[in-house]
């Protein structure tokens, strides 16, 4: 029996969340329930999320408009999302009514054990749930969120090319404090482990080659990249020489169906505020939430290893089809 799956993302200013989409779309592992949105303008990502599912010839995947404010302070938009995505005519392109709150309820509610929620973006959608459906945590199969950072990485300079205060759960970090404090079942994949998957040349090379219209959509949004990551890096201030194009929510997505992509170990993972200095701030000044070990009994699994070549090749196939 296929895994039903629903992907809850903020797409449209980072690349990944289109491939990760794309990824689940192309995946005959995967029953794709449907994809939500999460931060910022849920209105315009629900679009170009309807839009990225029909290019993967998937109309029958619905897509539902989640919340786009975060329970304290604003969201951040950049204001080129969906570009090589969105086309004039997709400007009034539809999806569906029903809040994705009421989405992930329903959904988990009526499948009991067998719905797994893949976040990859803010998890406003799924603490809302939380609180509203309490009992969601007993009648999901597992929550899988791409959030976090255990191990900052710091290069052989003493540099630190990691935060420590990662983007997803920062961008609402009471809706991540609920959820990491509450009994959903949880994996964590962190981005210290999504760090390790950039595409390779040879496989950007093999995407730029292919024909299908996935892999075209995919070289478009390359293609759109270069300068989108210049203004988003230098909006939060983060040095552009070591960058790669990672594939952090689309391994988050394979988890859902192939578990030895990564390594886990099961740990407790407490999520604190804590005041701190940082040199880039995500625009958070102080009271930063991060995520933390402790020497308690285990509340999730923490991928801590990826097998990056078998996992980049594995993504590759799949959009080139
Ligand atoms: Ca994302």
């Amino acid at each position: 029996m296929a895994n039903k799956l629903i992907i809850d993302t903020d797409i449209g200013t980072y690349y990944d969340d289109a491939f990760a989409v794309l990824l689940g779309a192309r995946s005959p592992e995967i029953e794709l329930l449907g994809v939500t949105t999460n931060y910022g303008d849920t209105d315009l990502r629900a679009r170009i999320a309807r839009k990225i599912l029909n290019v993967a010839g998937r109309q029958d995947v619905p897509v539902f408009r989640g919340i786009g404010k975060p329970l304290r302070g604003t969201a951040l938009m950049f204001g080129f999302e969906g570009e090589r995505i969105l086309s004039e005519e997709d400007k009034d392109i539809k999806y569906n009514d029903e809040h994705a709150v009421n989405f992930l309820i329903r959904s988990i509610m009526e499948n009991p054990g067998e719905v797994t929620v893949v976040t990859l973006g803010a998890v406003s959608n799924l603490a809302a749930a939380y609180i509203m459906e309490p009992r969601i945590a007993q009648n999901v199969k597992e929550v899988i969120m791409m959030a976090g950072v255990i191990t900052p990485i710091i290069d052989q300079k003493g540099v630190r090319r990691s935060p420590v205060e990662e983007y997803n759960f920062n961008n609402d970090p009471f809706a991540a404090q609920i959820v990491v404090e509450s009994e959903l079942p949880k994996t964590l994949v962190p981005i210290d482990v999504t760090l390790q998957i950039p595409l390779r040349p040879d496989q950007v090379t093999r995407i730029n080659g292919a024909k299908g219209a996935v892999a075209k959509q995919v070289s478009a949004i390359l293609d759109a990249w270069p300068p989108q990551e210049y203004m988003i890096y230098l909006a939060v201030g983060i040095p552009t020489e070591h960058t790669g194009l990672w594939l952090h929510d689309p391994l988050t997505v394979a988890l859902a169906y192939d578990r030895s992509f990564c390594e886990f170990t099961r740990v407790h993972i407490a999520a604190e505020f804590a005041p701190t200095t940082v040199g880039r701030d995500m625009l958070i000044k102080n009271d930063i939430l991060r995520t933390i070990p402790k020497k308690l009994p285990p509340n999730m699994n923490l991928a801590v290893r990826v097998a990056a070549d078998r996992f980049t090749d594995h993504f590759t196939d799949r959009i080139v089809g």
